[in-house]
């Protein structure tokens, strides 16, 4: 890897703005730097984009394709330097020239192509499979608007489109010459052939482009540059204007094409829950059918070899159900264009095709109508249809315990299509993404499924690139890390596990205390640039960043902050360490209760902050428009990491690794990740709380919770209830009382009442450990020491050496 100076850079810089833009540093901005360092950075990485492509195909080493509808890659300038071995010549260069680093990289606009964890999980495994030089590509769709842009306005949730393309978009090229066509609708003609075998054409297609942009994946200081393929839909060319031409056709075709850009028109706002829309099934269709041949293109090009060998050089991991139809197109397309016959077809397939579960909500489990897929996939649905057919015989003939379970099992089942049971049907591996969500899965939610398939179903934690969410976005961190146990753990982040022989190291656990405390200075002042309020740096600053869900439970939180308020009205003069609650959060735009949550944050937030009587003791932060760049300042800062959502809810939780890794304690339930980060760091170094996932299982199935108990006998409980219902938040006679409803008259569905007690005492656990510097500093030490567990190297080498069986090339 070529040693780039700061000086070089400079220079390059300056030539650059000189040659693109005809102007010299001073009269930049910082757009047009901005732009400049890119460019050079591509400059860079191409050749070895180039190259890594050369190499994969000399050694005809096999792939692994991640389909996925979401890539949460955020911004790239940073992060590509940091990788390419160029940020810190590259932050000195733009400080000489100038610039405040900070400002050149905010031009970036976030690439927001996702919802939350599931998105930014796949960007994660991306940046582990490149740097560990592993061949690993992802395949997604480019929306022209990413997750929608949040402004607060009276305390509520507003939605802007995020056209996140209305300028150039520095890292991406596009590829027109392997775009393919995408077909919808039309009819399924059967002819037979002279040799017996079937022929299936369709006719009255509605034929799609799909156009790939390329942007590069750059592994970390090893020359190795990936692809994350992105497909926009577009219109074939020639053929639309060919008929405009033909007037009449004018306005019809201007329609068409406008339905064509819409495929790729938006990502849905979804998370952990299932949009039943036409559009989104034809988004996924698009995203698979264009990657899958792309897949065999390539792989006919490349290997020579017969497509019984495709599982050889071929595996695709499925992100969840959203691309699963990935499946029936590859039948598709190995019988009726590649003319194998069915078994061979789908032993070729069943071995290609691994899938990820990330939820057991119900809500959350894809099913599509029979006749939506039947009018818009024809083919699709035939094939589907005889999957289904196989394999509920199957059971009738070798299962027979499982005879009356087949409505349950059956891929088509009253009318609808499960996508779920397809994928673990047709795939050679199911996994979940944290042990306890596999374990759900076997014993509960895929029961009957793991006795069918005992082998397929297999457990991979999540895990987070450590490159950017310690190297990257704490340097200062990552500094002290590093002069304390050396460098090695930024290849090796198990490493990380030295730090435990200083963990009682006084000078240097005081040495950790003042990192913490500086980027907690940082974000006071980003906090109070954007919201105007001033914050104690030397409060806790609690924070809870993630996407806004019942299950997930902000709302015990809030409560927790009124009771505070409450107690603190009382007595104000009460001994207690000040808190900063800091929340991010972004609710589907459908999801009403979610919306209301918001509102009750903003609205406390507006009351508590502005009280002087509490001597600023309390103070509560909404920042607008959580995303993965907030979160990059954010979780620096954070002291207590709040993840407390119903146990057995959450699959895994990646946030609670990131904060984990960045010195923040977990707050938390026995839920998904949370469980193995309790195992690492044991009970003395984290702050568990509540009912447990069992206990909720058993409560949901045999009843015996009664939310209006707790009601009438907490009175602290009772007054905040009131104060909802009643309006004791009243700036404008705000009231909150489908909260208080869905509370008292649905049984309080997450526990929030049962859970509010022992998280309070919790809470009040914490508030004592903090006054103990020391011992608290201890226990950050040894969250970070045990973190390395879950970077995402760590579960790519695992998925690669049990799941896809691909070598490092
Ligand atoms: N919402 C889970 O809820 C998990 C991520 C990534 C989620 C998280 O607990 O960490 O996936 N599930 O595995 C999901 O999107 C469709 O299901 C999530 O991000």
């Amino acid at each position: 890897m070529p040693q780039i100076t700061a000086s070089d850079l400079k220079e390059r810089i300056e030539k650059r703005l000189i040659i693109e833009n005809g102007m010299e540093v001073a009269n930049a901005t910082n757009k047009d730097v901005y732009y400049a360092l890119a460019s050079i950075v591509n400059e860079e990485i191409i050749p070895n984009w180039f190259n890594t492509n050369q190499k994969y195909a000399s050694k005809r080493s096999k792939q692994v394709y991640y389909l996925s509808m979401e890539f949460l890659i955020g911004r790239l300038l940073e992060s590509n330097l940091l990788n390419y071995g160029m940020l810190h010549a590259a932050k000195e260069a733009l400080e000489e020239l100038g610039f405040h680093t900070e400002n050149v990289f905010a031009e970036e606009r976030d690439a927001a192509l996702g919802n939350g964890g599931l998105g930014r999980l796949a960007a994660c495994f991306l940046d582990s499979l490149a740097s560990l030089y592993y061949p690993g590509h992802g395949f997604g769709i480019r929306y022209r608007y990413g997750l929608f842009e949040q402004r607060i306005i009276h305390g509520n949730q507003v939605e802007l489109p995020d056209y996140w393309l209305k300028n150039p978009y520095p890292w991406e090229t596009r590829n027109e010459e392997e775009s393919v066509v995408i077909q919808f609708q039309g009819k399924v003609h059967m002819f037979k052939r002279n040799d017996g075998s079937l022929e299936f054409k369709y006719e009255n297609t509605d034929k799609v482009m799909a156009v790939p942009y390329d942007i590069p994946v750059v592994g970390y200081k090893n020359n190795v540059v990936n692809t994350l393929r992105l497909w926009s839909a577009e219109p074939i060319p020639g053929t639309e204007n060919e008929r405009m031409e033909e007037n009449q056709a004018f306005y019809h075709d201007l329609d068409h094409q406008h339905s064509i850009e819409q495929i790729s028109g938006f990502l849905y706002p979804d998370d952990s829950s299932y949009e039943g829309k036409e559009l989104r099934l034809k988004q996924q269709y698009f995203l698979v059918s264009s990657s899958i041949q792309n897949i065999l293109k390539k792989f006919k090009k490349s290997y020579h070899l017969p497509l019984s060998k495709l599982p050889e050089k071929v595996v695709i991991q499925i992100n969840d159900t959203h691309p699963s139809l990935a499946i029936p197109e590859m039948m598709r397309i190995l019988m009726d264009d590649e003319r194998m016959e069915w078994d061979a077809a789908w032993k070729v397939t069943t071995n290609v095709f691994a899938y990820t579960n990330h939820t057991t909500l119900s809500e959350a489990l894809e099913t599509w109508p029979e006749e939506m897929i039947k009018d818009l996939l024809p083919r699709i649905y035939m094939i589907i249809e005889e999957i289904n057919e196989r394999f509920c015989q199957s059971i009738w003939f070798d299962h027979e315990e499982l005879r009356d379970e087949i409505p349950e099992l059956a891929i088509i089942s009253y009318g609808r299509v499960h996508m779920a049971r397809l994928a673990i049907v047709s795939s050679f591996s199911v996994n979940g993404v944290a042990r306890i969500h596999t374990e759900i899965l076997k014993k509960k939610e895929m029961k009957d499924f793991y006795s069918l398939f005992p082998n397929k179903f297999n457990n991979k934690t999540n895990g987070i690139t450590h490159r950017r969410w310690l190297l990257q976005v704490n340097p200062k961190l990552a500094e002290v890390v590093s002069d304390v146990i050396g460098s090695q753990w930024i290849k090796r982040p198990k490493q990380l596990i030295s730090l435990l022989k200083y963990s009682n190291d006084k000078a240097l656990l005081e040495q950790f205390d003042q990192v913490k405390h500086e980027n907690k200075k940082l974000l006071a002042n980003y906090i109070h640039q954007q919201t105007g309020i001033l914050i104690d740096d030397q409060s806790i600053f609690d924070v809870q960043i993630k996407r806004l869900h019942e299950y997930k439970r902000q709302l015990l939180n809030i409560f927790h902050v009124i009771y505070l308020y409450n107690e603190l009205k009382e007595n104000p003069n009460q001994d207690m360490t000040p808190r900063t609650f800091i929340f991010g959060a972004k609710a589907a735009p459908s999801y009403y209760l979610a919306k209301e949550v918001i509102k009750l944050i903003n609205t406390v937030a507006s009351i508590v902050n502005y009280d002087t009587s509490i001597q600023g003791k309390l103070k509560v932060i909404f920042l607008e428009n959580y995303n993965v760049s907030l979160a990059e300042r954010i979780i620096p800062a954070a002291d207590i990491s709040e993840q407390i959502s119903t146990a057995s809810k959450e699959a895994s939780g990646t946030g609670n690794m990131k904060m984990m890794m960045n010195g923040a304690l977990t707050l938390g339930t026995l839920d998904g990740a949370n469980i193995e980060i309790r195992d690492l760091v044991g009970d003395d170094n984290i702050f568990i709380f509540g009912l447990t996932a069992d206990e909720v299982l058993e409560y949901y199935q045999n009843g015996g919770y009664n939310a209006r108990d707790i009601y009438h006998t907490d009175d602290r409980v009772k007054r905040i209830l009131d104060q909802l219902n009643q309006g004791a938040f009243g700036v404008h006679d705000i009231e909150f009382k489908d909260i208080f409803y869905n509370i008292l008259y649905h049984n309080d569905p997450y526990f929030v009442l049962k859970d509010f007690e022992p998280y309070l005492e919790t809470h009040e656990l914490v508030e004592r450990a903090y006054r103990d510097r020391l011992t608290w500093m201890n226990m950050s030490v040894t969250n970070i020491a045990y973190s390395g567990k879950f970077s995402s190297d760590q579960t790519i080498r695992e998925y690669a050496s049990d799941i896809w069986k691909i070598k490092q090339v």
